[in-house]
């Protein structure tokens, strides 16, 4: 190991217990007794992983804690799976993160459930039981099968439950009463792999977790730019004058970000966060990497606090552009970047013609904001040469996401600010590898040039009509037409929308299957007949026939490398995801013509996944040479148009300027705008704790965060308990009952709970325009006092 400072972020306690904690006793976490702090005004690593993970830490011991933590992004080790944070190309020592220790900690348990587990619990009982509860129970290590009229899982062979799915996929009247379901865990491998089984089997529903997360951001940026994906390297926060952060909270979701944003400021860079809250790692970060962030001060983050209302954020857009459009008028010549515009741009004049318009009185409703607060945005807008924009969930999963993206970019090409160094369009993704999922062709839309070539490779037509994303795959549930369901990975049940319906709607169908590494929630509301079949976590060692396996992953500045699991496999019983997918598409796929996808050589690609790579080199563009490239020392970063040379492949050859119409979101008197988000002790919907300590939450997650104003007019005191109503045109009654109320420094209207419990409240038909995309940040709720 090298001499610079490791990890002083993780500090693994030294009093673990030796005997595991008694499983089936866990007591469950309750929020009888919520305490309430102030939020944090700055964020760091130190203390967190021991508190809220003492029981998996427990379960794990310290030898394989210390193993599998020292593994984690190292250069000959496994890919940390709880974001897609981007390495830095040269780093001086491994880099992990807090939440990140979490994530392998929760995976490389090696307590497994036991035989025993199915007989003893029925599903009528299962699913009364919180997350938390059903992934302490360990990994799941053995295929189990719940057959039709049955309360029980029951341990079934391998074999058997590759020919049940095969059975069920056989009685089908068409492939297109099948979905294939995949989260953004999977490797590039994996993900390859299924999308041709599923296309060879015959229908394009490939819903993804995509679809409820940067879907938004794909539509905008592939309408505007011709690609989808960030425009930026890791390098460029280094080079950047400014950095403006959107409806992100990088202190919890995306830690190690906080470094590389040290890093910028460092070298000059300010740095402006949008966001309703005022969220500590957005304010101040302490490295735990470094001497000073841990005794110090720390970095002060952000140099601007836009506290913007949920759903604010495209008239703030707009508003900021015409100030742009404003200076150039004032100064002919010098603001706007002509010379890119005129050569790389369409739209400029009709943008100029609809922000004249521009209702500035309507821009200070929306945000909230005071107009010196976006003259100051405006201002450092103006002064910066290189700058960045960011963002995450706070401006996808709003009924105007992808306007609002189409925004980012209309700021950003005003002054040249895409494809140039320290500047660029940054979405940062949310799963490991959701967006090289993605790159390889998981995705119900996929364009004709990749169904082409995945024709030309293996010698069949695949289907060309598009399939259905996870909303509409719940309207085909609740309306009968899947009678098959199947996940690799993910929570589907729990993370998308409108609980109430997926769950009816998944017990409609025939037969669900979940490829999982732990129990959750869509295990338990199934359809009729049920599998689980459990696979190799990114930690595990992968050993094949032809030896140990590794699998690759994109990051979310499109780069792409090695990961390698270095822990021994919880159970030899266990296989990979390459190996289920390579089983199943064998048994469903056995006897057909090569034309009609069969013919493709399964057995290989478990054997050795050079194997998948070969094809993935003749089928992906940007992908040639790729079992060459991924063994490169850091891998390779996929080319990119906009990046690389400032190539635009929309259908005109030019980047599009966009005029889009603000909306505002009607607030009733006495009802508050709801985002669902993210605690600290969760990834998604795996809760690894209750505590949340940055917002000064700890023991529960059933709260509100308010204003407290709010609580005055609307007649409650903080510490009140509600029942939540969600109110949605198809006046249905959605509630959440008993939440504790927190007074917080949200904006007034604004109110704060956690996901996926919150799923309860978002109504399945509010989506956002263009992507489909539950609403998940903005829910028009009523308070009522709980009885
Ligand atoms: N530890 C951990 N890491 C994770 C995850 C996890 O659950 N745990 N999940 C992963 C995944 S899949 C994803 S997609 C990412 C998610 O990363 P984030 O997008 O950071 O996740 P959220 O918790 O949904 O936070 C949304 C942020 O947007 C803000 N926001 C809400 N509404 C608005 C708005 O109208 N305007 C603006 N400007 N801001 C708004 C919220 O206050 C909050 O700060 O993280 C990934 N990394
Ligand atoms: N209200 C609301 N809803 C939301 C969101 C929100 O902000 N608000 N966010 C949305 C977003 S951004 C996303 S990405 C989705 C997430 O939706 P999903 O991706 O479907 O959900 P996760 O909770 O990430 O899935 C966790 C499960 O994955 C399985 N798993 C873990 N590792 C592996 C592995 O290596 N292989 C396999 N096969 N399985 C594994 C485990 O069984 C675990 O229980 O939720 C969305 N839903
Ligand atoms: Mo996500």
């Amino acid at each position: 190991m090298s001499e610079e400072p490791t990890n002083p972020t993780v500090d693994l306690p030294t009093d673990l217990p030796t005997d595991l904690p008694d499983l089936p006793d866990l007591p469950d976490l309750t929020d009888a007794n919520i305490e309430v702090t102030h939020p944090k005004s700055w964020a760091a690593g130190v203390p967190g992983v021991v508190h809220s993970m003492k029981p998996a830490l427990a379960q794990m011991g310290p030898g394989r804690s210390f193993k599998t933590l020292l593994a984690l992004n190292q250069k000959d080790g496994f890919d940390c799976m709880s974001c897609a944070w981007p390495d830095p190309a040269h780093r001086k020592a491994f880099e992990f993160c807090e939440n990140g220790a979490k994530a392998v900690t929760w995976e490389a348990t090696p307590v497994t459930v036991p035989r025993s587990f199915w007989a003893q619990h029925p599903l009528s009982e299962l699913a009364d039981k919180s997350e938390y509860w059903l992934g302490m129970q360990g990994r799941l290590v053995e295929p189990v099968y719940k057959p039709a009229g049955e309360d029980h899982y029951r341990p079934i062979e391998w074999s058997e439950a590759f020919d049940v799915i095969a059975t069920a996929l056989g009685q089908l009247d068409s492939p297109n009463e099948a979905c294939f379901y995949t989260s953004g865990r999977a490797s590039n491998e994996a993900a390859f792999a299924y999308q041709l089984f599923v296309r060879a089997f015959g229908t394009n529903n490939l819903p993804d977790c995509s679809n409820m997360c940067h879907e938004s951001t794909g539509w905008a940026m592939g309408q505007t730019l011709g690609i989808g994906k960030s425009t930026i390297s890791y390098d460029d926060f280094a080079l950047a004058d400014l950095i403006i952060i959107m409806g992100q909270n990088p202190g919890t979701n995306h830690p190690r970000m906080l470094t590389a944003l040290e890093e910028a400021k460092a070298n000059g860079a300010e740095i402006v966060a949008v966001n309703p809250l005022p969220e500590a790692g957005l304010r101040r970060y302490k490295n735990p990497q470094t001497v000073r962030g841990v005794l110090g001060h720390g970095t002060d983050i952000a140099d601007q606090f836009v506290q913007v209302r949920i759903g604010g954020d495209m008239a703030l857009l707009q508003a900021v552009c015409k100030r742009v459009l404003d200076a150039e008028a004032a100064n002919p010549g010098t603001v706007l970047d002509h010379a890119f515009l005129d050569e790389h741009c369409l739209g400029l004049e009709e943008l100029r013609e609809h922000l004249a318009e521009l209702d500035e009185e309507a821009v200070l409703a929306a945000t909230g904001l005071r107009v010196q607060v976006i003259d100051e945005l405006a201002a450092r807008y103006l002064k910066a040469e290189k700058v960045i924009i960011t963002w995450a969930m706070g401006l996808t999963q709003q009924k105007k996401g992808v306007a609002t993206i189409k925004e980012i970019v209309n700021l950003l090409l005003l002054r040249g600010n895409i494809g140039k160094p320290g500047a660029g369009a940054s979405p940062i993704r949310g799963h490991s590898n959701v967006q090289g999922d993605r790159t390889m062709g998981i995705w119900e839309q996929m364009p004709p040039r990749f169904l082409d070539a995945l024709a030309a490779e293996f010698h069949f037509d695949p289907p060309r009509e598009h399939g259905l994303d996870a909303v509409d795959s719940v309207r085909a549930m609740r309306d009968g037409k899947i009678r098959v369901w199947l996940g690799l990975g993910g929570n589907f049940v729990a993370a998308v929308s409108d609980t109430a319906v997926v769950e009816a709607s998944v017990r409609r169908t025939a037969l669900s299957v979940q490829i999982s590494t732990k129990l959750n929630r869509s295990h338990v509301v199934t359809g009729e007949a049920a599998l689980i079949l459990p696979t190799l976590g990114r930690t595990e060692v992968d050993r094949q026939i032809s030896g140990e396996q590794f699998v690759s992953v994109e990051d979310s500045v499109c780069a792409v490398h090695a990961s390698r699991g270095t822990v021994e496999p919880v159970s030899s019983n266990l296989l990979s995801e390459v190996a289920i997918i390579s089983r199943l598409a064998r048994t469903v796929l056995a006897g057909r013509d090569p034309a009609a996808g069969g013919g493709i050589d399964w057995a290989g690609f478990e054997a050795d996944y050079d194997l998948i790579r070969g094809h993935i080199s003749r089928v992906v563009s940007g992908c040639e040479n790729y079992n060459e490239r991924i063994r490169h020392d850091g891998g390779f970063v996929l080319a990119n148009g906009p990046r690389d040379s400032r190539t635009f492949t929309t259908p005109t050859g030019k980047a599009h300027l966009t005029v889009n119409q603000l909306e505002h979101i009607e607030l009733p008197a006495g009802r508050l705008l709801l985002q669902t988000l993210r605690s600290h002790d969760q990834f998604n919907t795996t809760i690894y704790g209750n505590d949340d300590r940055y917002r000064g939450i700890k023991k529960g997650r059933h709260v509100v965060f308010i204003n407290k104003h709010d609580l005055v007019t609307l007649g409650f005191a903080d510490g009140d308990h509600v029942d939540v109503h969600s109110e949605f045109s198809d006046q249905v009654d959605r509630v959440l009952r008993g939440y504790r109320l927190v007074e917080y420094p949200t904006p007034r209207g604004c109110a704060a709970a956690y996901f996926p419990e919150a799923n309860v409240l978002v109504p399945l038909d509010s989506v956002a325009e263009g992507s489909n995309t539950p609403v998940s940040k903005a829910v028009i709720i009523r308070l009522e006092r709980a009885a």
